[in-house]
């Protein structure tokens, strides 16, 4: 029998499953002392742990993740690094990065007594295979890859959550655990890096050798003392590439990234209006970008992830610009509840929409946007005021 589980098999399945497989007899030998029912006793490190971390990756695999590597829970060595970037300001609006600096700085203040850190990866790279079919006279906004889908905290975070269940259960008695995707105070990048899920490239984000540019990130701190896997190190080499094709020059310089001229900050973080001055050079991108990802070389090793497929949302591909300025806050919310998108919110979506229109729009958009000119919110009603006299720049 196959030990490799589906995605939809919940732990306890993937135990059973896995208990009958020949080539497992570690595993076999575990079951066999403690009865078909117990879990696999994984805490006896009489070989280091080696053993355990390698079941721990097997089930991270089995549960869909394509990456699973290790790193013990040592403060990350750049985190100067961060402290810089945040007295130059380049955080800009995103206060929270402030409040929780001394966390990102060591992850003994998130999890005290934690030892080990336990990386997941799953590649998005999937979903930009499908080339939409839209008519040509009809503008389309752009969505990062990683936003054309459901939302990857909760798929991700509801496989984690199983996951660091599972290793709390199978741990050393006393084993604690928290996990994370996105949202904690951990300087993933960088600690990615030392557990050899990829390396930090100019852009500043992780590139995988095995992935390309398209891995997003997980993990789970924990207090189980686990053997780390060998880092990677930076492999860009001259290459420049990334910071030429920044449409804003948001990447000043290799590894500094000023987030405050950066797409995906001003189309997903900023609450406010889009400095004027930006604004053409945003395009028709409404949610994010991934200028910098796409022009990496190492992309030829990009290869579709495991679950990503299930979760693709076809009518994110290219959505229409009108359409989507003529949702009320009802419609927005039900199209979008589910997906990165609602993190723009339905004031801060209508303004990059406006700025989209602005920028390739045709005379069809006109009129609604006149409309939306005299718009309640006086963000919205600014931006789609500027968008009219960008069309007539542009001598629509
Ligand atoms: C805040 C944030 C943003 C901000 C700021 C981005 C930034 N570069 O910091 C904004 C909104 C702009 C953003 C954009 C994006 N983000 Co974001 N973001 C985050 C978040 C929440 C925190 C990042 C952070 O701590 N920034 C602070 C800076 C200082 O950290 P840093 O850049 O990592 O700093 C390190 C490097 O600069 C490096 N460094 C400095 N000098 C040197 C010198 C050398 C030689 C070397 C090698 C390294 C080096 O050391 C620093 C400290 O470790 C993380 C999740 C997390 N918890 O980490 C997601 C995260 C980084 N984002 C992610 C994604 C997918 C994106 C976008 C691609 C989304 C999109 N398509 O629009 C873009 C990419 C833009 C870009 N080029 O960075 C993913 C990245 C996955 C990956 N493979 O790297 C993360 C990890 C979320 C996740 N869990 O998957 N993001
Ligand atoms: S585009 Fe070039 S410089 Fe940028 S991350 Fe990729 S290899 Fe490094």
């Amino acid at each position: 029998m196959s030990c490799m589980p589906s995605e939809r098999m919940s732990i306890s399945q993937i135990e059973r499953r896995c208990r009958h497989v020949e080539m497992d007899t570690w595993l076999q030998a575990t079951t066999a002392q403690k009865g078909p029912n117990a879990l696999p006793d994984l805490s006896c490190a009489g070989d280091g742990g080696v053993a355990a971390r390698e079941r721990i990756r097997q089930q991270a695999l089995a549960l869909g993740f394509d990456e699973c590597r290790f790193t013990t829970a040592e403060p990350p060595a750049r985190a100067d690094a961060l402290r810089r970037w945040l007295e130059a300001g380049w955080h800009g609006e995103m206060h929270w990065l402030v409040r929780t600096a001394e966390k990102r700085a060591d992850p003994q203040y998130v999890l005290p007594g934690g030892t080990t850190i336990i990386f997941v990866g799953t590649s998005y790279y999937t979903v930009d295979k499908r080339t939409p079919a839209v008519d040509p006279g009809v503008s389309t906004g752009q969505v990062a890859r990683y936003a054309r889908g459901k939302d990857y905290h909760a798929w991700m975070g509801q496989r984690l959550k199983e996951l660091a269940g599972w290793v709390t259960s199978v741990g050393p008695p006393g084993t604690r655990c928290l996990w994370y995707v996105d949202t904690g105070p951990v300087l993933e990048r960088e600690l990615a890096e030392r557990a050899g899920m990829g390396f930090v490239g100019k852009h500043t984000n992780l590139v995988s050798r095995s992935w390309g540019n398209w891995l997003l990130l997980g993990e789970i701190l924990t207090t189980w003392p686990l053997p780390p896997d060998p880092p990677e190190h930076n492999r860009c080499g001259r290459c420049t590439r990334c910071l030429e094709a920044c449409p804003t020059g948001a990447i000043v310089a290799p590894f500094q990234l000023d987030a405050r001229r950066c797409i995906s900050y001003l189309t997903i973080e900023l609450r406010g209006p889009i400095p004027e001055s930006l604004r053409p050079a945003i395009g028709n991108r409404i949610f994010g970008c991934d200028d910098c990802l796409a022009v990496c070389p190492w992309n030829r090793f990009a290869r579709e992830g495991k679950i990503m497929r299930q979760y693709a949302q076809p009518d994110l591909q290219a959505p229409r610009l009108k359409e989507l300025l003529q949702m009320n806050a009802a419609e927005f919310r039900s199209r979008f509840q589910n997906t990165p998108l609602a993190r723009a919110k339905f004031s801060g979506f209508r303004r990059n929409v406006c700025v989209a229109l602005g920028n390739v729009g045709d005379a069809s958009c006109k009129a609604l946007l006149a409309a939306v000119a005299s718009d309640p919110d006086r963000m919205v009603a600014e931006h789609a005021q500027w968008a009219l006299r960008r069309l007539e720049e542009r001598g629509i």
